[in-house]
């Protein structure tokens, strides 16, 4: 049996970060795709939170452990994967701080800009997911689009600084948590920066069928999507 099971909803980002990592790492797992079984007993008994990517490992006190950052940075850690995560605590915690950045502040954002077309529920309490009416959602979801480009720009100019990922030379855990994020964009046909753009290539180049293979769920989905509304 594979040391590692991941459990997975295949269009989703935040699921593919965590599946472009066990691949880019080669590690030893198994995938089981949860499509409509997330709030199944079976599930919650295992996951209140109901989250996905959510890993089933020996070893983890409850057996299992969801959040697809946490996931990435506790298989580096118990592989000693730093090329993927750096151990000086100065650069590890540049990456940490990408990752806390993307998760609190710029994925808010691309969810309240995308999940509508996406077809995704909204978070309670959000405008998508009020009884308000349609230009109201409407307005709020191209809020939510605009305010993407400033997170973006903090990643492009702080965290890459010149350099090619945020990891510098090669990809690390928080440049494939980014990546993996920008992918819903295009559901929306949102215009990414020219940097952008090439940074994307460079990580699909950089980790080849790794990335290309859990992206292709993610893409095929989108233009599922998109094929719905014409
Ligand atoms: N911050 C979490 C977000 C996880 C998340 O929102 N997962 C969604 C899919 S995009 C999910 O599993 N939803 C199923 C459900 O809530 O039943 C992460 O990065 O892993």
């Amino acid at each position: 049996m594979a040391a590692i099971k991941l459990h997975v909803l295949k269009p989703s980002v935040n699921n593919m970060a965590a599946r472009v990592f066990v691949r880019a790492a080669k590690l030893d797992f198994t995938e089981d795709d949860v499509y409509g079984k997330t709030r199944s007993k079976e599930f919650l008994a295992m996951n209140p939170a109901h989250m996905t990517p959510m890993m089933e490992a020996k070893g983890l006190p409850k057996g299992v452990m969801w959040e697809s950052c946490a996931i990435m940075q506790y298989l580096c850690n118990k592989h000693e994967l730093s090329k993927f995560y750096p151990v000086a605590p100065a650069k590890r915690a540049m990456i940490d701080s990408a990752m806390f950045y993307l998760i609190g502040t710029l994925y808010p954002y691309v969810a309240r800009a995308t999940y509508p077309a996406l077809g995704f529920p909204q978070y309670a309490g959000e405008v998508g997911a009020s009884n308000l009416d349609a230009a109201h959602k409407s307005e709020a979801q191209n809020a939510a689009m605009a305010a993407v480009a400033e997170p973006l720009d903090v990643f492009h100019k702080f965290y890459m600084d010149g350099k090619p990922f945020i990891g510098g030379a090669k990809p690390s855990i928080a440049d494939i948590r980014l990546a993996a994020t920008l992918e819903f964009l295009a559901v929306v046909d949102y215009q990414l920066p020219g940097w952008a753009k090439t940074y994307m290539a460079a990580m699909e180049k950089s980790l080849g069928k790794a990335y290309a293979e859990p992206a292709a769920d993610v893409r095929g989905y989108i233009s599922y999507v998109k094929s719905q509304k014409k």
